[in-house]
């Protein structure tokens, strides 16, 4: 079912949904937001069964349920800041503003994709545009965020820079160096932990130590709070505050995002490890996009025609992305060697 089969069947005004305080948001956000989190479900909606059909090689992790941690925490961001994702961050390379016909065509492998095709799903990256890349190793991202905001901070560019993980990196050691790092260099990076209860099929309550990550963070000596990861404004207004304090020189500041991943760990997770109805009740009363939806009408920010035209523009912006990747031709063979800087490798010197 796509968003707007569910817009459709009411699904926006549903009572389940959890309500959301928009207080302070005008008009021109709430329609932002809302068409960059409706852009982004409609492009893992139609991406994640183009694994399937053969026609984007690799597997693919999808952000669906993710969508409001990306867009509130980047929507905080000025053009100029710099965002690092992981293996799951369409939503963040999306949020960032990378064309969508570039992201598909990046995940089809083409020459026009933002990478020329060389990246794919896992390795998404425009440094032009501030995303200095997604990344398949659990826990890295976070460093190259760290590296982008020291050379902000030693080049005096005033720029911010956000590290994307998930709950399963916060049990990965190099994560919390990076942590000690920005917070004895006083650089301006907003780390932002995903926790989506689970790494791969594992929950996190059964892995992590303490049973809090936030709290953990605390003990590094930066500002660290759990925000509702589902409510797009919180998000935002966390972000904002954090981005505010790295600008003026006030250090890292640590958002552990409380969120959900509505679909499977990957293309073809069969979801053994959690229940059916845990799913169902999250996609009920936590699906950040219909809750935007519902209280942006409910608070006279956005009419339903609103909310109907930015599902509308979110399914022709995507449908012209897969066109675009159709159509467009696979790097040429010749330039195989292109960007690769090692100078032993065989194939060179074994035709
Ligand atoms: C260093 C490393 N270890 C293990 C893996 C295999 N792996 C891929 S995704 C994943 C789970 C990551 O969980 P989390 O950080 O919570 O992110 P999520 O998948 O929930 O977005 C693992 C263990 C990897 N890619 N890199």
């Amino acid at each position: 079912m796509t968003i707007l089969d569910r817009q459709s069947a009411g699904g926006a005004s549903s009572p389940e949904l959890a309500p959301l305080d928009l207080t302070g948001v005008d008009r021109g956000q709430a329609e932002s937001w809302l068409a960059s989190m409706s852009l982004i479900r409609q492009f893992e909606t139609v991406a994640e069964p183009l694994v399937m059909a053969g026609k984007i090689p690799g597997g693919m992790h999808s952000a669906i349920g993710q969508e409001a941690t990306a867009v509130g925490v980047i929507s905080a961001l000025a053009e100029g800041d710099i965002v690092t994702g992981t293996h799951r961050s369409h939503h963040v390379t999306l949020a960032k503003g990378l064309p969508p016909r570039e992201v598909m065509a990046e995940l089809y492998g083409k020459a026009t994709g933002s990478l020329g095709g060389r990246g794919g799903h896992m390795h998404l990256a425009d440094v032009g545009r501030g995303h200095f890349g997604s990344n398949g190793i659990v826990g890295a991202g976070l460093g190259l965020a760290l590296g982008a905001a020291l050379g902000s901070s030693v080049g005096h560019r005033g720029q911010v820079a956000v590290g994307f993980f998930g709950d399963g990196a916060a049990n990965i050691g190099r994560v919390w160096e990076y942590v000690n790092l920005a917070v004895v260099w006083q650089l301006p990076l907003v780390v932002v932990c995903e926790n989506n209860l689970y790494a791969v099929e594992t929950p996190y309550a059964q892995v992590t130590g303490g049973g809090d990550i936030a709290a953990r963070a605390r003990g590094f000596g930066l500002p660290a709070e759990k925000v509702d990861g589902q409510d797009v404004a919180a998000m935002h207004r966390a972000a904002a505050a954090a981005v505010q304090r790295a600008r003026a020189g006030g250090g890292p500041t640590f958002i552990e995002s409380l969120t959900y991943r509505l679909g499977g760990h990957d293309v073809g997770d069969r979801e053994t490890y959690r229940t059916r109805e845990e799913v169902e009740r999250w996609r009920a009363a936590q699906d950040p996009v219909l809750r935007l939806a519902a209280a942006a009408q409910l608070a006279g920010l956005l009419s339903a025609d609103d909310v109907a035209a930015a599902l509308a523009a979110a399914e022709k912006a995507v449908a012209e992305a897969v066109e675009y990747a159709e159509a467009s031709p696979f790097p040429d063979p010749g330039t195989l060697l292109t960007g690769v800087t090692a100078t032993d490798l065989r194939i060179r010197s074994n035709p």
